[in-house]
């Protein structure tokens, strides 16, 4: 089996700088090794060509629109061309470019499992940041700035399950009620435990190819130190593995996204490791 690995090294969606150096953090953690290990044929396709925040004079939040959108429709594009049966595998970066990997790869319908620490359900209007990373999902549900709306809707939201909520604002909460979003927020975690959790997603998407969407901040901050918001009470190792191993033996998963590295944060990569660890675990390592 084929794995092709994409880099996006983009921070310009983020509130702060540094998850630009995400890629870089990942690989070093021995991402292709692993997968190699596991008898992967595995391509690094390099990264895609992300403008850096110092050569634009603008600064901050909604002021990068458009060179986020010119990254994520390069992403777009090249998740496009591949072969059908390649896992892609993207690695930023923050979470603004899964609007490209996620239209990307969605060739028909296609659910998101998007395990997050935050819903990423906002709008211009209901961000309190103006920070683009907070607005993916609702960007590709089809709702927010008409410029990334066009480019990148792709997802009926009722194919949409978020696991390891625990930072929501407002306007954002009433939007993914209003979209009939699934949503575990870590007090079902803890309620209902993670196997249950992925078994109901996965009948919740039945049917449907899979796509997950990992964002590092869903772990405990003691576990993963180098993101940019962390959030306290995220998912234990063994929940975020399980939770891996469990959506692995659907045989459902396609594609994969690792997001919000921040190596500038991170204690000796300690957070690409535990990324990678569980992205070999979603591509069906196992303990024995
Ligand atoms: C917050 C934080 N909800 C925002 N979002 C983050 O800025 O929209 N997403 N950090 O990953
Ligand atoms: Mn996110
Ligand atoms: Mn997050
Ligand atoms: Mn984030």
């Amino acid at each position: 089996d084929r794995v092709a690995i994409l880099g996006v090294p983009m921070d310009l969606g983020a509130g702060r700088r540094g998850v630009d150096m995400g890629p870089s953090a990942l690989r070093y953690a021995r991402l292709l090794e692993g997968l190699e290990a596991l008898g992967f044929w595995v391509e690094d396709l390099g990264d895609v060509r992300v403008p850096l925040a110092e050569t634009l004079r603008r600064r901050g939040g909604m002021a990068y629109l458009e060179e986020i959108r010119q990254a994520a429709l390069e992403l777009k594009e090249r998740l496009r061309a591949l072969p059908e049966g390649v896992f892609p595998i993207v690695l930023g970066g923050d979470h603004s470019l899964s609007m490209g990997s996620v239209s990307g790869v969605a060739r028909g319908r296609v659910g998101v499992l998007w395990v997050d620490a935050h819903a990423d359900f906002n709008t211009p209007e209901t961000s309190p940041s103006g920070n683009i990373h907070g607005m993916p999902l609702a960007v590709l549900s089809g709702l927010g700035h008409p410029r990334l709306v066009e480019a990148f809707a792709a997802v009926d939201p009722k194919d949409i399950v978020l696991i390891g909520v625990r930072s929501v604002d407002p306007g954002e909460a009433r939007l993914l009620r209003e979209q009939g979003v699934k949503v575990y927020t870590m007090h079902e975690v803890d309620r209902l435990g993670v196997a249950r959790i992925a078994e109901e997603a996965l009948a919740h998407l039945e049917g449907l190819s899979l796509h997950v969407s990992l964002d590092a901040d869903v772990l405990d901050p003691a576990l993963a130190p180098g993101v940019g918001t962390p959030v306290p009470g995220g998912l234990s190792y063994r929940e975020a593995h399980l939770l891996m191993e469990i959506l692995a033996e659907s045989g459902r998963v396609k594609s994969l996204d690792l997001v919000e590295v921040n190596p500038v944060l991170d204690e000796r990569n300690r957070t690409a490791e535990m990324m990678v660890g569980l992205a070999l675990s979603l591509l069906g390592k196992r303990i024995l």
